[in-house]
């Protein structure tokens, strides 16, 4: 058996593979960083129908040790179809084993979004009409696409959406790529509708670097982008820093942090609740969001992050330093890595295709509150 993780957000360490029905692995962590729990790596020269088992030892380390619970691996042969492999924890170290049908097959904590795919995305996405309003930079030097989606005028509304912060969250950009083809979509009367009230502006990537190294949390200095809000700085979050002064430049009447979430298996949103300056108005408008994603889209609300106390918010975070400095509707948006449990499915779990569904699902709920955003 041939084991390797050197590919786009490849991530995983070989302890011990002399025993193919008990491979010892290990995650690598970050770059510059201790967290660690987004794995991804490829198994070659396997004999179809044999058994084999795999072991990551280091899970009781990893970022949320406590989110294993109820996980089941991915697996795909050709790295378009994913499906779940049963899954256990044994003594701290998580299981998982597969009947090899095919003699290669990859593995991974959810089903990975490639920077190939993204390049693919953007080409598409700009041949379709988009326009590149500017391009960030990483720290290794990658593009931060900053796109603008909206009809030949510039509309009353500016509604931003940013995606993948935390670079081990590939659901996020499946999102968005569902999220912009609809968009694009020209027999779609209410995306016409939508948009000629309101330019998209849409980041789709924000952390390339530790999307192919295969981070799970921060970029290549480290850094949490998701810490960085109140403290942008070229040499450590080029990233946040680009965003926010597109932001300042542009003006931001909604704002979207798509994310994923380790331990909760279900669809939730976090909004702006411990924020000073939080209103009535602005409740009013995460109530109505919320109630109309219910109705059309795999959501829920009865799951999620404790509500922070008045005041209390932590203005680092995207969504809260969004919502403040601009006194926006804005949230911060988790997909599952597990399922989404009020409509579980559980061959593939949560996955690409779901995320990208849940994004179409949204642009809905923007055509039926853009009138009221302000
Ligand atoms: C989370 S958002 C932080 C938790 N939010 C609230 N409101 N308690 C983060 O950055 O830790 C988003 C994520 O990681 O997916
Ligand atoms: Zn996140």
């Amino acid at each position: 058996m041939k084991i390797s993780a050197d590919f786009d957000s490849g991530n995983i360490q070989v302890i011990d593979s002399s025993d193919a029905q008990r491979v010892l692995l290990a995650i690598r962590p970050d770059l510059n960083s201790s967290h660690f729990q987004w794995f991804h790596f490829q198994v070659a020269e396997l004999e179809v129908g044999q058994r084999y088992g795999f072991v990551l030892t280091n899970i009781g380390q990893s970022a949320y040790s406590h989110a294993w619970t109820g996980y089941q691996a991915t697996a795909s042969y050709d790295g378009e179809h994913w499906f779940r492999v049963p899954t256990r924890i044994v003594d701290g170290q998580l299981h998982f084993e597969l009947r090899a049908e095919q003699p290669q097959v990859r593995f991974a904590y959810f089903e990975p979004y490639s920077r190939a795919r993204h390049d693919q995305l953007i080409t598409r996405t700009l041949a379709a009409g988009a326009e590149q309003v500017a391009c960030g930079k990483s720290l290794e030097g990658r593009n931060i696409e900053l796109l603008r989606i909206g009809g030949r005028a510039a509309a009353p509304r500016k509604l931003w959406i940013i995606a993948q912060q935390h670079p081990g969250e590939h659901m996020a950009e499946w999102f968005m790529e569902g999220l912009i083809e609809r968009l694009q979509d020209r027999q779609d009367e209410q995306m016409a509708e939508l948009l000629a009230q309101a330019d998209l502006y849409l980041v789709p990537n924000m952390n390339p670097d530790g999307a192919i190294r295969g981070h799970l949390r921060t970029n290549y200095a480290g850094q949490d982008l998701n810490r960085a809000w109140q403290s942008a700085s070229a040499e450590r979050s080029p990233e946040v820093l680009f965003v926010l002064e597109q932001m300042q430049r542009i003006g931001v009447d909604l704002f979207l942090d798509i994310h994923g979430d380790e331990d909760i298996p279900h669809v939730f949103t976090a909004g702006c609740e411990g924020n000073p300056g939080y209103t009535p108005r602005l409740a009013a408008l995460e109530e109505e969001f919320r109630s109309r994603l219910v109705a059309v889209g795999e959501f829920q609300t009865r799951f999620g992050y404790p509500r922070a106390a008045p005041g209390q918010a932590n203005l680092a975070l995207a969504c809260n330093a969004v919502g403040q400095a601009f006194d926006c509707l804005s949230f911060t948006l988790e997909m599952p890595f597990k399922d989404h449990d009020d409509s579980p499915q559980p061959r593939t779990g949560w996955n690409g295709a779901r995320s990208a569904r849940l994004g179409r699902d949204v642009l809905t709920v923007l055509a039926q509150m853009v009138a009221r955003l302000r």
